[in-house]
């Protein structure tokens, strides 16, 4: 029996991995504080994906873009991609070969994907999906506190509140053990759908506000003036842990929670209800989720949470706080490493001359030769192919013709390369267009750490040997560097000497991971960073001091506006998107997986039976649901708790039931965040191909 974790959210829920009666391994839970012995049914179902039928064993070429995709061998399919690569840099420059990584990486493959770009192949074009996920809440974050960790405490401090709000989670369906932890506290959904979170906390003596989509700002503004004119908010910590509450007030001054009811359709006396709620001697937690910051002002939106919980007296403090409930089972540590464009390890700024000497030190390279930063996720993506963009792209851990927005546009970018290479275990929507397709391992065939949703330092473990034919990620960086030329030695394949490696690389950074060794993990000792060598992990950040230089967090003067797109006669209607419990981001695993594939085998809509009808459809039939930028299908579900002006579809579905043909790449100007949660549609009947089975 082998413990580990999941490979799929940051909850990251403990697991053993043991061979069935039938010989195939099993996942069962295994105590841990922030699963409480509890899996979801993607945890249990998750050994499944080991087996698949279309598991990737064996690399994969084809001649040209027309020729299908073929098995060779590991030497052939290395020496291609490296003499491509090299061939594309002496023409075009270092920058015409791009990098897309993942979340889902361990620390030690985001670690080594950065470095690989930065001096392998000395490209300053790299970026990951974690820009499309956090980004906004980590943006807001540093601005706030001078450090983001997205929980700065442990999970298990929330279950001791009186008052949790949480502002677009759904983590009754996105991380059902966490809802563990939400039983005691009041709790404040703030979701334009009745969740099944929102419902839950309506049953339980909680509230549900639900503003129309894109009007979080305008509602944190209103929550904000309703504490202060109701005499809630904590003068003394303002005045003695805080800066810039005079400069940021006037953008709450005026939303009135009238005002506010107006803009978000949130009643002004619920509005000053969850205001007290929030004030309870008891203490409270603000956490958000994708719902409040996949917009295209999703930063200054959590910074409107934070000034919330910054003049509530939250942050830094025992038994309550704010914190950004991160996605993927290494959202946090994937945002640490360097696989960031902006970005070197320890969660270092790459255009900070002390960060850059002290990496390059490390790397045994000269620092005028790392690259500065580049383009940020979807601005990659966009330019792919395009005069003066990268003609290659090497992706490891990601299915951006699923998740990406404008899924339409991104697919003809990557049309437009010269060379598209993808490392997956199976042969995802992207992997299918790839030049050259890596079969690599999965979560339970290698070693390696992972960083979970409060910050702690975690181990996976290898439960069983990779099919044959298969390496791993690791294994894969080492081949491409070594015949591009670089050291033997520089890329090593083995897990624990990346991390002892990334260890030295972040000491003395904002992320210190120095004192992070196997030993340690092993020990069961918990290792929240900062874990510097030879001193303590940390818990909990902020109790004595911010980590801005006057140790003081900061108000960030915001203001309320609108999506960038808004309805119009033409388009009616808000689409927003997100995820149902039963899949698991772009679908890529989930949908190769019997039991969930059975359950939710289609994308659906959910929408208001008026509004259904309105539009001529009833329950169960298929429609068209047509933005600016394409369409897409999706089976009605009615929802009679929905709002008239609002429908919803998850994104876990390809091809033409992908929700991400309607999403708007609007970005957040800071955070390079697109705009997934707001889309102004239309509906109408898909009689060709429609009708309920
Ligand atoms: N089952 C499942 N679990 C997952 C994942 C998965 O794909 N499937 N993915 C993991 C990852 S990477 C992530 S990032 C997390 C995400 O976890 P969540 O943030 O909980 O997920 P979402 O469903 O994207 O969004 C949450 C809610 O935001 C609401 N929302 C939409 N628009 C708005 C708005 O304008 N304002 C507000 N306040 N709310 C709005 C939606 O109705 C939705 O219920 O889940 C993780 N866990
Ligand atoms: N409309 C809409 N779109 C969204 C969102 C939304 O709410 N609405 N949410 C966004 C968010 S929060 C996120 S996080 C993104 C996620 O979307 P994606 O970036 O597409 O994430 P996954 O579907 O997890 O894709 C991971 C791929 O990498 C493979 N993989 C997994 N682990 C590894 C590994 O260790 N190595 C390698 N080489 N491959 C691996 C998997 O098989 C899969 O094909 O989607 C975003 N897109
Ligand atoms: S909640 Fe997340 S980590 Fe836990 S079993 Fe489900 S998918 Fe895995
Ligand atoms: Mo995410």
């Amino acid at each position: 029996m082998t413990t580990t974790h999941c490979p799929y959210c940051a909850l990251q829920c403990a697991m053993h991995l043991e061979p069935g009666a039938d010989g195939r391994l099993a996942a069962r839970p295994a105590p841990f504080p922030t699963n409480r012995g509890g899996l979801c049914r993607k945890g249990w179902t998750s050994a499944d994906l080991l087996t698949a039928p279309d598991r990737l064993t064996t690399p994969l070429l084809r001649a040209d873009r027309s020729a299908p995709l073929a098995p060779t061998d590991w030497d052939t399919a290395l020496d291609h991609v490296a003499g491509r690569l090299a061939a594309l840099r002496a023409e075009h420059g270092p920058d015409s070969v791009a990098v897309f990584g993942g979340g889902g990486l361990t620390n030690e493959k985001s670690y080594q994907l950065g470095k690989f770009a930065r001096v392998a192949l000395r490209t300053a074009q790299i970026d990951y999906n974690g820009r499309f996920c956090m980004s906004s809440a980590a943006a807001a974050g540093n601005r706030a506190f001078g450090l983001d960790r997205g929980l700065p405490f442990p999970l298990t401090d929330v279950a001791g509140a009186a008052t949790v709000l949480l502002a677009g989670a759904n983590p009754a369906e996105t991380m059902p053990p966490l809802m563990g932890h939400l039983s005691a506290p009041r709790l404040v959904v703030v979701d334009p759908r009745r969740s099944a979170t929102a419902a839950y906390a309506l049953a339980n003596g909680g509230l549900h506000l639900a503003p129309r989509p894109g009007t979080d700002t305008a509602l944190a503004l209103g929550l904000l003036h309703a504490a202060r004119a109701q005499g809630l908010c904590d003068d003394a910590y303002i005045a003695e842990r805080t800066t810039g509450f005079a400069a940021a007030w006037p953008g709450a001054a005026a939303w009135w929670p009238e005002q506010a009811e107006h803009t978000t359709g949130v009643p002004a006396a619920l509005i000053r209800e969850a205001a007290r709620a929030l004030a309870d001697p008891g203490g409270a937690y603000i956490l958000t989720g994708r719902g409040t910051e996949q917009h295209a002002k999703g930063t200054d939106t959590v910074s409107a949470w934070i000034n919330l919980a910054l003049a509530l007296g939250l942050p830094g403090r025992r038994g309550s706080g704010y914190g950004c409930l991160t996605g993927q089972g290494n959202g946090q540590g994937g945002r640490e490493h360097g696989q960031k464009a902006d970005q070197l390890p320890g969660y270092r700024r790459i255009d900070d001359p002390a960060a850059r000497a002290h990496v390059a030190g490390v790397w045994g390279v000269d620092p005028d030769d790392l690259p500065g930063p580049g383009r940020s996720a979807y601005e990659l993506l966009d330019a792919l192919g395009a005069p003066g963009g990268p003609r290659a792209l090497l992706l490891f851990g990601s299915n951006p013709v699923v998740s990406a927005p404008d899924t339409g546009r991104v697919a003809d970018r990557l049309a437009a390369l010269d060379l598209l290479v993808v490392a997956d275990f199976v042969p995802s929507e992207t992997a299918r267009r790839a030049d050259v397709v890596l079969p690599v391992t999965q979560w339970a065939e290698e070693d390696g750490t992972m960083t979970g949703i409060e910050g702690r330092v975690l181990r996976r473990r290898a439960a069983a040997p990779p099919p044959p034919g298969v390496r791993t990620d690791l294994e894969v960086l080492h081949g491409l560097a070594v015949r591009l030329g670089q050291p033997a030695d520089r890329f090593s394949a083995d897990p624990g000497a990346v991390l002892a490696e990334l260890g030295a690389a972040s000491a003395g950074g904002p992320a210190d991971y120095s004192g992070v060794t196997p030993e340690r993990l092993d020990s069961g000792e918990e290792l929240y960073w900062p874990a510097p060598a030879g001193g303590a992990p940390t818990p909990r950040l902020f109790l004595d001091a911010f980590a801005h230089p006057d140790g003081r967090a900061r108000f960030a003067p915001v203001a309320h506006r609108p999506p960038a797109e808004t309805t119009d006669p033409a388009y009616p209607l808000i689409a927003t998107t997100g995820r149902i419990m039963g899949h698991y981001q772009s679908g890529a695993q989930t949908r190769r997986i019997g039991e969930l594939a059975a359950a939710e085998p289609a994308a659906h809509v959910e929408v208001h039976p008026d509004t259904a009808a309105r539009n001529g459809l009833g329950d169960g039939d298929w429609a068209l649901v047509e933005s600016r930028r394409g369409t897409t299908r999706a089976r009605v579900r009615h929802r009679a708790d929905a709002r008239l002006d609002t429908v919803f579809l998850p994104f876990h579905y390809a091809g033409d039931q992908a929700a991400n043909n309607l999403t708007n790449p609007a970005l957040d100007p800071v955070s390079r965040m697109p705009e997934f949660k707001v889309s102004a549609v239309r509906l109408r009947p898909d009689r060709p191909q429609g009708g309920t089975a």
